[in-house]
């Protein structure tokens, strides 16, 4: 069951189909009262382009089979952060870490290791696109972001979920951020990936959370998430790009 799409579509619907009426019911109280209005909304026109931006935007990535993992996955950025708290909490086997979610969610949580793994789970071989040109096939486990989102209740004006990572890249002491919009979250093959080709993140490739993003480029798919945040606009984080590599340049539509 932890695997079926058809499950994480259907509440996707329901939420697009949720999204659309707010969307349309904003600041048009009065609108709504009117039936014509209430009949477009639950016509089969209506409806159908719901599904059809649903089913567009959630396309699975490609998957592959075991013989295809990459044998030495390459490890690229940060492969060891280099803070001290962060360096606490592996010494101890990341048994003290915690994921913090909060923002505009309506109960606010934070989860061990041992929560996240009871949580709906995933696993999927993908191919992992740098945007320096190198590709490496991995496998990945973890909770799927969907049933977590739901779990902490998104509030409606929520429209990005922020990864905050326990390291800084460069001399400026700028920590690695990201941030993907709901219908990304949503995405089934969307995933906080604490086990890679069926042992536990090492260290350079994450540990001990990272997320999956599987239609967009490597920079998108943040390794050590200490926080997640659900943001109405990333204006005000870092220099206002949305992440680490937005700031300097890259796009933050990375699709591939
Ligand atoms: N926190 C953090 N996440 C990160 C990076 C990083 O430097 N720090 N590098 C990104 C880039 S550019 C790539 S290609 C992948 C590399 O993941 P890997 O080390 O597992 O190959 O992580 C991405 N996520
Ligand atoms: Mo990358």
């Amino acid at each position: 069951m932890s695997n079926d799409p058809t499950l994480g579509r259907r509440r996707f619907l329901t939420r697009a189909a949720a999204a659309l009426g707010t969307a349309a019911l904003a600041g048009c109280d009065q609108l709504s009262q009117e039936s014509w209005f209430t009949q477009l909304l639950a016509s089969a026109e209506g409806v159908t382009r719901a599904v059809q931006r649903a089913v567009i935007g959630q396309a699975l990535a490609r998957e592959y089979a075991e013989a295809d993992i990459t044998r030495n996955f390459r490890a690229n950025g940060t492969t060891e952060p280099q803070s001290d708290e962060y360096q606490a909490l592996a010494d101890k086997d990341f048994a003290d870490w915690l994921l913090e979610i909060g923002g505009l969610v309506e109960r606010p949580a934070k989860l061990s290791l041992t929560e996240l793994r009871a949580l709906p789970a995933r696993t999927q071989i993908t191919r992992h696109d740098c945007v320096e040109g190198w590709s490496c096939i991995g496998k990945w486990a973890g909770a799927r972001l969907g049933p977590i989102l739901d779990k902490v209740g998104v509030k409606s004006n929520a429209r990005y979920v922020v990864f905050f990572c326990a390291d800084a890249l460069d001399l400026s002491g700028d920590k690695y951020y990201e941030s993907i919009d709901l219908a990304g979250a949503y995405h089934p093959q969307t995933i906080l990936a604490y086990d890679m080709n069926n042992a536990p993140l090492t260290v350079p490739h994450g540990a001990p959370l990272r997320l999956r993003f599987e239609r967009q480029l490597g920079y998108k798919m943040a390794k050590y998430v200490m926080r997640i945040e659900l943001v109405e606009s990333f204006a005000q984080l870092g220099r206002g790009k949305g992440g680490y590599w937005e700031d300097r340049g890259y796009e933050w539509y990375a699709g591939i």
